[in-house]
């Protein structure tokens, strides 16, 4: 085995105990060979690292846990999917997947791949081999490497910019995608298995040596021994589109074509990243900067070039502190391009203007622009499942089945089909509508349409509070205070996630929610409506039972002062948080028509009304179970006993 040197940032400091994990698997293979031929239930810690490289964590159902037995251990597998391109084929063996070893669930991710989670360690070798039998991978999906590269997935066929998008998208994942043998040998028995051929560029360019760019008779050119210091995003995207978040991601390039449409290059953007710790401040979220300008000629060199000055001088010896954003927040931006202009050899030119970026969710039927169409549909918190009259999962696999349609898996965790036969639209339709599924944007709630929420519990090992299951409530209950307020028609982009890590980019919302105690969220405000600035945060732990009171008063006050038009998330960043303090803290309800409280507590309000300490009691946890304020709970018990309805 040939090693690469030692990355420099190593040289002088103990490397974490991951980079010795890396170092040691030779490429991958230990000890998760060794150990998938075992009779057990679970890998070893140390296996557990290098199986992420493979598109797989190891989890156990939280919801089961008992003390002083063995946990419920289960398999999350990932697949990586450029553009969020899923075949036919593929889906229809990830819907048989979820069936057969998983949870009878898929879960469309934040950037634009699939989950499935309940994977039993007997199952794993099994479930890997028929997703890239099926034209799929989950190498790379996880790990110290680049991961899902995200483009745009509106499939206009008449606007060239979103075809280079997919087609860059593409390359560059194959640019980065490992090489080692490892994958083929410990799925696929080393059969490498039929997949779409490498562009030639993209094979030259994995070989070429710009300045040390790549190592030499390894199997890792671009990677070498120690792959990557810490996980590394990539998007694609054209001028103005923002669908894929591009600036939380390590590196984004934006497509640059002249007026006729021909490609000329790339914007480049890098350094943004979501992922902190609570109460460490040495970690945050930060926003991408712009780099410069690269000609169509160059990309490739220069993916590689910024690949190798992370790959070189990213923190090995701190995980917390290794992305890419701490590199350029501590070395700035100036020193970064010059690093990278070294190992690219020649200097990047100017960052071109650029218009306004605004988010996009595609949602609903449209012309695809060769005459075929194209429909997103929306899928809550990415979670296809059977569930009542809700047949997502039956809808999808129907549709695949029978119209043979390819999916776009959107950065909102929806989906969609395209290259639909206009004759078709009809009995696509009849399908969504038998299996209850709405095919018109506008007939969900905006805030529902615009929310996001990554899984939490009980999946997710470092979940601290519940995320996927928890929203729904949480967004009805934003909705009923809105209401209250008469903000009917408001929306904003709520995200909420279980942890600060961020998977769910609640950073970028409007509102968010980033568990910090049990049952309690740090709230962010401030984000914009096409997640153009960062959101702050504005308290620490807001438990969920506190909902409608800590909203009630900045809604008011949002009401009251916003300026024509203006969305929440511009409001709360223009007025400051110190004005909505003063405000809230001044601020006492307007007469309620029924407020319940304690015996014991005041009574000023002569729309109060009170009840027993026990009726309170049961009632505030009848209200937090079934996520409905208590006062909408009051509301329908009197309707009831005095006949009103
Ligand atoms: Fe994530 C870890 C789920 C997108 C930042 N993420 C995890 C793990 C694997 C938990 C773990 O390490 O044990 C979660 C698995 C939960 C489960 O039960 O399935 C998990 N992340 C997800 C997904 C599925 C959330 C979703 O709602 O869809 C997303 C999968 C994307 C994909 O297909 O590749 C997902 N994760 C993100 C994003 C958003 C993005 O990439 O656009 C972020 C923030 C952006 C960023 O990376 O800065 C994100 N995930 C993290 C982090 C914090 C990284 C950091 O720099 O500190 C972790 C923890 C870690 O890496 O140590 C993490
Ligand atoms: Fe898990 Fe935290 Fe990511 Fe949610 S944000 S999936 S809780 S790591």
């Amino acid at each position: 085995m040939v090693k690469s040197a030692p990355p420099p940032t190593t040289a002088n400091r103990k490397p974490s105990k991951v980079e010795g994990l890396k170092e040691n698997s030779n490429f991958l293979r230990e000890p998760v060979a060794t150990q998938i031929l075992e009779d057990t239930t679970h890998f070893s810690e140390d296996a557990v690292q290098i199986l992420k490289f493979h598109g797989s964590y190891q989890q156990d159902n939280r919801d089961n846990r008992v003390k002083g037995q063995e946990k419920d251990y289960q398999f999350m597998l990932r697949t990586k999917n450029p553009g969020g391109l899923v075949p036919p084929q593929l889906y229809l063996a990830l819907d048989k997947l979820a069936d057969d070893y998983g949870n009878h669930t898929l879960r469309a991710t934040t950037r634009q791949g699939f989950q499935l989670h309940g994977i039993l360690k007997k199952n794993l070798k099994a479930a890997i081999a028929t997703i890239v039998n099926n034209l799929g991978s989950t190498l790379g999906a996880c790990g110290d490497l680049n991961r899902n590269v995200m483009a745009p997935p509106a499939p206009f066929k008449n606007n060239p910019e979103y075809q280079y998008a997919w087609e860059y998208a593409q390359n560059i994942a194959d640019l980065l995608s490992p090489q080692t043998g490892a994958y083929y040998e410990i799925w696929l028995d080393g059969e490498k298995a039929i997949s779409a051929e490498e562009s030639p560029e993209v094979k030259a360019a994995r070989q070429r040596n710009g300045n040390g760019t790549i190592f030499h008779n390894t199997e890792e050119p671009i990677y070498g021994t120690h792959y990557m210091p810490r996980k590394f995003k990539v998007s694609v995207t054209v001028p103005g589109d923002n669908s894929i978040d591009l600036y939380s991601q390590d590196l984004t390039l934006v497509v640059i074509t002249d007026e006729q449409g021909n490609l000329e290059g790339f914007n480049i953007f890098a350094g943004g990243g979501l992922g902190r710790t609570h109460n460490k401040e040495e970690t945050f979220a930060r926003l991408a900067d712009a780099i410069g300008y690269v000609a169509k000629e160059d990309v490739y060199d220069a993916v590689k070039a910024i690949i190798a000055t992370q790959r070189d001088y990213g923190d090995r010896t701190d995980r917390r502190h290794a992305r890419l954003k701490y590199l350029i927040h501590d070395w700035g931006v100036d020193k970064f391009r010059a690093q990278v202009e070294e190992y690219l050899g020649k200097p990047l030119a100017p960052f071109k203007q650029l218009p306004e970026f605004k988010y996009h969710d595609f949602l609903g039927w449209h012309e695809q622009g060769d005459g075929k169409l194209f429909l997103g549909i929306s899928i809550d918190n990415g979670r296809v499942k059977d569930e009542g009259s809700l047949q997502l999962k039956t809808a999808f696999r129907e549709i695949v089945e029978q119209f043979n349609l390819p999916i776009r898996l959107t950065p909102n965790q929806n989906l969609i089909f395209y290259e639909i036969e206009p004759a078709d639209k009809p009995a696509i339709q009849q399908i969504l509508d038998r299996c209850g599924v709405v095919s018109d944007p506008s007939t969900i709630d905006s805030l529902v349409r615009y929310a996001m929420a990554c899984p939490a519990l009980p999946t997710c090992g470092l979940a601290i509070t519940e995320s996927e299951r928890a929203i729904p409530g949480i967004l009805e209950r934003i909705r009923a205070v809105l209401d209250k307020v008469g903000l009917q028609n408001e929306h904003f982009v709520v995200r909420m996630t279980g942890c600060p890590n961020g998977c769910a980019r609640p950073y970028m919302a409007e509102l968010g929610f980033v568990g910090s105690a049990p049952e309690s969220y740090q709230v962010w405000l401030g984000g914009s409506p096409h997640q153009t600035r960062l959101a702050q945060p504005y308290v620490d732990r807001l438990h969920h039972n506190d909902l409608e009171s800590f909203l009630e008063p900045i809604f008011v006050y949002f009401k009251k002062s916003r300026t024509s038009g203006e969305s929440f998330g511009d409001f709360c960043d223009r007025v400051g948080f110190d004005a909505i303090r003063e405000f809230a803290d001044k601020y006492k309800p307007e007469a309620e028509e029924a407020i319940v409280e304690p015996t014991v507590k005041n009574r000023k309000s002569a729309h109060r009304i009170s009840v027993q300490d026990d009726v309170y009691d049961k009632l505030k946890q009848t209200a937090a179970s079934q996520g409905k304020p208590m006062s909408a709970l009051v509301n329908e018990a009197l309707k009831i006993y005095l006949q009103m309805e």
